[in-house]
């Protein structure tokens, strides 16, 4: 699994803000709006405590921080502890955290102490970012939608595209999983080679960049992506137009805290 970096995180404020905005203009949901929407929950005053777990690769800079940014941003009330690991959770639930954020190399999750909710940081970023894409207005009777990338958050996105009633097809390097993809969902094979196919709406949960080519935009298309590093050229995004929602960790963080309310 990639680890996310310090250089992931350094513009995250403002990629928050920004992609919050571009929600809202695609979507007409902001994107809280849209996360109580599509979980039908609300916050209630809940205490979030983030604890810094040094674990495997240990502390990433300004992970912690980003998820305090995200919390606050969104009008609750957050607070990173001051230790770490098991003294961090002690610490946590000394000072009467009602959810705990927390992540090591293979999981990142919120757990809520009151209600017992837990979320999972893969499928909640896969289900919103899949989410935005299924409420762009633009698009509202364009059903088809590609999925590039059937890991651990795009499989949560094809589901969620499922759910909402759209066309998916489908794009992984790996085969064998796209086969597997193709026999437990119904799903259709995306083939650019033999096949070439536009769409309004993309959605990309890779680790490599330049995986989304040419021959699959649209002028105008809409590409909704949490891959890091993003998926997509600079020069194909001004050449069609194309809107881009993308930001490492607090899209995802607002998903799993809607999540757990
Ligand atoms: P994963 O390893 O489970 O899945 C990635 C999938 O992409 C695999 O099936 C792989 O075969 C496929 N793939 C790799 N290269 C490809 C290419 N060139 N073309 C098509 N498919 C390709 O990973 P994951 O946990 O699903 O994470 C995917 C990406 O999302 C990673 O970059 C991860 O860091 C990022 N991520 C971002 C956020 C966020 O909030 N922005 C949250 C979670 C994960
Ligand atoms: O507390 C810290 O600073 C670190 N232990 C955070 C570790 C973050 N973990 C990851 O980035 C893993 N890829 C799992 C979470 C997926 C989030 N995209
Ligand atoms: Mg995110």
């Amino acid at each position: 699994m990639a680890l996310l970096t310090p250089e992931d995180l350094a513009n995250m404020t403002n990629a928050l803000v920004e992609n919050d905005r571009l929600i809202t203009e695609l979507t007409d949901y902001s994107l809280d709006g849209l996360c109580r929407k599509i979980y039908g929950t609300v916050p209630r005053n809940e205490k979030i405590a983030i604890i810094p777990v040094t674990a495997g690769n240990g502390i990433i800079g300004s992970f912690s921080e980003s998820l305090l940014f995200t919390v606050q941003h969104f009008g609750m009330d957050g607070f990173i502890t001051e230790n770490t690991d098991v003294a961090g959770y002690y610490e946590a639930v000394t000072n009467g955290a009602d959810i705990i954020l927390m992540a090591d190399d293979l999981a990142y999750i919120a757990h809520n102490l009151r209600n017992g909710k837990i979320a999972h940081n893969q499928i909640c970023t896969g289900r919103i970012y899949a989410e935005i894409l299924c409420h762009a207005k633009d698009y509202a009777d364009d059903k088809d939608v590609l999925v590039i990338g059937l890991g651990k958050v795009g499989t949560p996105a094809l589901e969620t595209f499922l759910n909402e009633k759209q066309n998916v097809y489908v794009f992984d390097v790996d085969s064998k999983r796209v086969d597997e993809i193709l026999t437990d969902y119904p799903v259709f094979k995306y083939d650019p080679a033999k096949e070439p196919k536009s769409f309004f709406k993309i959605f990309e949960a890779t680790p490599c960049a330049d995986t989304i080519c040419e021959s699959a935009l649209k002028e105008n298309s809409i590409v909704s992506t949490p891959g890091i590093p993003l998926g997509i050229s600079d020069e194909l995004i001004e050449k069609y137009k194309v809107r881009v929602v993308s930001e490492p960790l607090g899209i995802g963080t607002l998903s799993m805290l809607y999540d757990v309310f």
